[in-house]
Order: structure tokens, then C-alpha cells, then sequence
């Protein structure tokens, strides 16, 4: 790297050594000269309507690629507004760099308008709060890098003040380095029963064992090595939402999401196992609190320090190394039949139905509908509330990264975000399922889509509510408060943001609607889908 480049430069120029092709953000002064550097030799700007969204994007970004994601904002309010998205990523361990312009160095320690501590502000949702001097800019951005990525990702928040981006570097030269989790054999640790081979001793023993497999999986890239463990030691799959695709929902073996619609029929099948594998699984993504007295091999590129669950033997490091190691060990005939998964997966099916509505649009039906109308490596994103909780479950997804849930902090205003995120990032048409309350809280952002040419198919499950909270004070015996969603005209809205809009509100509208919905379209399409909400107060 030339010793002569400033601050702006030198983040440019990692950034794009990091694979880094677009920072989603919203401009202030304190940040321009940095967009001014990435004018010229990238990465390109696209600007959000909100940071908060531009933050969503890029964790939707990386999501979908795998690299890591980059949002921008200038300091105080721009800062504080962009701080759900990146406690988003940290939640759901997906790697992410935030940058924050901030006040003249001057005046940086007594000023106050717009002034925030934003290291202090950015501390509790990042792995790590840093800032950019022209002495260590070098090493800062190598070990924000390497700290979002590392296992488990997360956000990395950097302040850069004003007068920083136009200074010179001092040093400089260094390389980007290693991205991603460790791909070298995996360690052993066992707790207070561990001898030796401890276990492949228990897998040997079991004779109902179930995998739980997450996120640490997916971004090891172990869906072959799950795969064939689960066909050679006949082991059902169950997957947290954040690593739907990691077996496609095809495989004799799946056994379903955890915690998404139908839950209680997968809890009762990992409570009649007498052993569960997890394999990259993260405790972040349970809803229901583990209740289980099965015994726990802890698998994954991190210790089990959570203790969410208890697992007495813990195999640490690669996860689809680890998979491969027990599969060589792998002995005997399959524990399950595939008929016996065969009748588990009919019993979560009818799990997810119960409450159908006949002659009702119901939500499993928009989601089913709109999965049958997409076309092979479609990307689904979903927002936050009782709408992911059904296409948790009854979307089926094929591969890994296509299905794109937040499971961790779980915050509305995810989904259309992500949409726009994923779908300038990658190959492969883009669904977003949103509920209306999430929906309302991010839609004009569909004007950022259309800008981009962006064919996204945005179903909005229009119920007038916040449905999943509703549920909640209907439980406790308590009348409705605040838990109306205003029904605003969706069509109309989506039509003066520049999309289609179209409402419906029966499966042959819906099929209707989606029948030109990807024949290389580039205006955004939002479907207003009126449903009923049986369906979700029957499973609550
Ligand atoms: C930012 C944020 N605020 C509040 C919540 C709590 N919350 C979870 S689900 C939900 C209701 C969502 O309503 P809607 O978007 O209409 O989806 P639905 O449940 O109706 O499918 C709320 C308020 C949240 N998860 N995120
Ligand atoms: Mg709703």
C-alpha cells in the first residue's frame, strides 16, 4: 500500500481488498471525504433512506454472500440511527463493519451538539468499538476485519473524525487478513465424563439420535458433511431458521426448523432422542427455553460459554471437519429409518396447517404459493412476527444463504432491507415476506429498489396487526392495546414509490399476481396479501 495515501483511501482500499463491493449508507458532512475516496476506485455508496435500513442491508449482503457486510453514517444522529442493524448482526452473527464520521478531532473531547460517545454507545452490540488515527489506522482496520469475521462474526464499529479521513497514513503497507472460521482439525474437550474417545463412544451408543445443526454450519460449509452423516448414522436434522438450506428441506433426513411454526412437534421429537448432536447450533436462535434432560455433544467452532444447554463433551473448531471425524467412526445400521422421519415431517406438516381456514387466504398458503412460484435459487427474506414464524417452517428451502431470517435480535424493519441488500449482492430473484407492521416501518425504502432496477416481489401479510403480539395479550386475558397496524392503501403506496402494487386475497389472486412476477422484471412488485389469522392463533 502507498505510504502517501490518507485515512479515506486506505479504508477504500481495504474495504475492497475484503472483498467489500458496495457500502450501504447515509450521508452527513462528517463523512464525505470518505465517499469522496470511494468515488473514485470504490466501493460504490448506495444510499438508504435511513441508516437503520442501510445497516439491514448490509447484513442482508453478507448474509447472502458470506463475506462481510459495511454500512456508513455520519456521527451523532446519523450514528445512533444506524445502531439496531448493527446490534442486528452481532445477534445474528454475521460479520459487519460500521464506520461513523464524528466531530473535528479539535473539538472532538468538549463539543457537544450531535456529539455522542459513540464508542461508548457501540460497545454493547459490537465485538469491538474502535477508532481510525492516521498512526494505527493500519492495524485498527486488519483487526476490525479480522474480529468481524472471526467466529462467532459480529459488528465492528469504527469512528473516524472528520479531519482523520483527509489525514495521511502513517506505516501502512499491511495485507487484509484471514476471513471467515478456522478451517484446521477440530480440539476436543470433555467435562467431567470425558475418557479418551468419548464422543464417538456416544454415538456409537445412542440409538435415537437427532442433529441440530445452526449457523456455525452453514459458515463452515458443512451441509455435505451433515448430509452424509445423517444418511450413514440415520440421524433426523432439525435446523435453526438462520441455517435453513444447510440440508435441503428435500433430504429423507430433515427433520424441520426449530422453534418456527409447528414447534411443539420438533421439541417433542428432541425429547424423545436419547442424543443430540448440535453441529454450528447457537442457543441466540431459541425462542422456547430449553427444557430437554437429553445429553448434549456440543459441536461447533466456539465452546458451549452460553450454557443455555448443558453438554458434558464439546468437539471445537471447523464444524464440517468435526462432521467428517464422526462420520469415519459412524458404525452399525441407521439409527432412524427414513420412514420413521418420513411420519415425523407429516406430523409437522399437520402442525404448521392446524387453524386452516377454508376459503380463507391463510398464511401458509401465501408462503407455499409464493415458494411454488419461484423459480430455483430464489432468495426469500422475511421480516419479524407471526409471518416468519409460519415461512420459517413452511418455506422449503434447497441450499444454504437463500433463506434469509433474522433469528438472533429478531428486529422488524429486517426483511425489505435485507431484500434490497441480498439482491444487489447476488445472483437469483429476491422475495420479501413482511408482516404490515414491518412492512410500515421500512416501505419507503422500496423507493431505493426501484432506483436500482430491482425486480424484488415484496408479500406483504396484510392482518391489520401486530399479529404476534396481539396473540400475546389475547393469551394473558388482556383487550387489544396498541397492537393495530393503521391500514394504509399498500398498492397505492407501493405505486408512488415507483413499484407494481396488487392486492389479493384468495390463492388464485395470489397465483394470479406472481404469474409475471419474475419474468425479468425491474420495477419492485408489492403484493398486498389480505389473509386470515386463524392459522396463527391456533399454534400459538
Ligand atoms: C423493532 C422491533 N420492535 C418490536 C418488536 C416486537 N415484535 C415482535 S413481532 C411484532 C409484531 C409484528 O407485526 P407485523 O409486522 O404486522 O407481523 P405479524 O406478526 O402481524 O405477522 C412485534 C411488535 C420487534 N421484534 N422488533
Ligand atoms: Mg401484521
Amino acid at each position: 500500500m502507498d505510504s502517501e495515501r490518507t485515512v479515506a483511501t486506505a479504508l477504500a482500499h481495504y474495504l475492497c481488498q475484503a472483498g467489500v463491493t458496495r457500502v450501504f449508507g447515509y450521508p452527513g458532512e462528517s463523512v464525505v471525504d470518505f465517499m469522496e475516496a470511494a468515488r473514485d476506485g470504490g466501493p460504490a455508496i448506495i444510499a438508504a433512506v435511513r441508516e437503520a435500513s442501510a445497516a439491514f442491508m448490509a447484513e442482508g449482503a453478507a448474509m447472502r454472500t458470506g463475506g462481510i457486510g459495511t454500512c456508513l453514517s455520519t456521527l451523532g444522529p446519523g450514528s445512533t440511527a444506524l445502531l439496531n442493524g448493527v446490534a442486528s448482526a452481532t445477534l445474528d452473527r454475521v460479520p459487519l463493519l460500521a464506520i461513523s464520521g464524528q466531530v473535528e478531532s479539535s473539538r472532538e473531547q468538549y463539543w457537544t451538539h450531535q456529539l455522542v460517545d459513540q464508542g461508548r454507545l457501540f460497545a454493547p452490540v459490537t465485538k469491538l468499538a474502535a477508532r481510525l488515527e492516521p498512526g494505527s489506522a493500519d492495524t485498527v482496520l486488519r483487526r476490525a476485519l479480522r474480529t468481524a469475521t472471526a467466529e462467532r462474526p459480529g459488528a465492528v464499529h469504527l469512528t473516524v473524525t472528520t479531519d482523520t479521513f483527509g489525514m495521511t497514513m502513517q506505516g501502512g503497507g499491511g495485507t487484509v487478513p484471514p476471513l471467515g472460521p478456522a478451517t484446521g482439525s477440530p480440539v476436543f474437550y470433555g467435562g467431567v465424563d470425558f475418557h479418551g474417545d468419548e464422543p464417538l463412544r456416544q454415538l456409537r451408543d445412542a440409538r435415537r439420535p437427532v442433529l441440530l445443526a445452526g449457523g456455525g454450519a452453514v459458515r463452515c460449509g458443512a451441509g455435505a458433511a451433515l448430509a452424509e452423516l445423517a444418511e450413514r448414522a440415520g440421524m433426523p436434522v432439525v435446523v435453526g431458521a438462520m441455517a435453513k438450506g444447510v440440508l435441503s428441506e428435500d433430504h429423507p433426513y430433515f427433520a424441520g426448523v426449530l422453534d418456527m411454526a409447528g414447534h411443539r412437534v420438533i421439541w417433542d421429537l428432541l425429547a424423545a432422542s436419547d442424543l443430540i448432536v448440535t453441529a454450528g447450533f447457537d442457543a441466540v436462535e431459541l425462542i422456547t427455553p430449553w427444557r430437554l434432560g437429553v445429553p448434549v455433544l456440543h459441536v461447533d467452532t466456539t465452546p458451549n460459554t452460553d450454557q443455555v444447554y448443558p453438554a458434558a463433551t464439546e468437539i471445537v473448531g471447523n464444524v464440517a471437519a468435526a462432521l467428517s471425524w464422526l462420520l469415519a467412526s459412524a458404525d452399525g445400521a441407521p439409527r432412524w429409518s427414513e420412514a420413521e422421519v418420513a411420519a415425523h415431517r407429516a406430523a409437522l406438516r399437520e402442525g404448521w396447517q392446524a387453524g386452516y381456514a377454508p376459503g380463507r387466504l391463510n398464511p401458509s398458503e401465501v408462503v407455499t404459493t409464493v415458494r411454488s412460484a419461484s423459480p430455483a435459487g430464489t432468495v426469500m427474506t422475511t421480516d419479524v412476527g407471526s409471518h416468519k414464524i409460519m415461512a420459517g417452517q413452511a418455506w422449503t428451502a434447497y441450499a444454504p444463504r437463500e433463506t434469509l431470517i433474522t433469528n438472533g435480535l429478531s428486529a422488524m424493519g429486517f426483511g425489505l432491507p435485507a431484500a434490497i441488500g441480498a439482491a444487489v449482492s447476488g445472483p437469483g430473484p429476491v422475495v420479501c415476506l413482511a408482516g404490515d407492521g414491518g412492512f410500515g416501518m421500512t416501505a419507503t425504502e422500496l423507493a431505493v429498489a426501484a432506483r436500482l432496477g430491482l425486480g424484488l416481489v415484496v408479500v406483504v401479510f396484510s392482518d391489520g396487526s401486530l399479529n404476534r403480539i396481539e396473540l400475546h395479550q389475547a393469551a394473558m386475558g388482556y383487550p387489544l392495546t396498541a397492537t393495530a397496524v393503521d391500514r394504509v392503501d399498500i398498492p397505492v403506496l407501493a405505486e408512488s414509490l415507483g413499484c407494481d402494487g396488487v392486492r389479493v386475497e384468495n390463492v388464485s389472486g395470489l397465483e394470479k399476481a406472481l404469474s409475471t412476477a419474475f419474468s425479468g422484471r425491474v420495477r419492485p412488485l408489492v403484493i398486498e396479501a389480505r389473509i386470515d389469522t386463524s392459522q396463527y392463533a391456533a399454534q400459538y
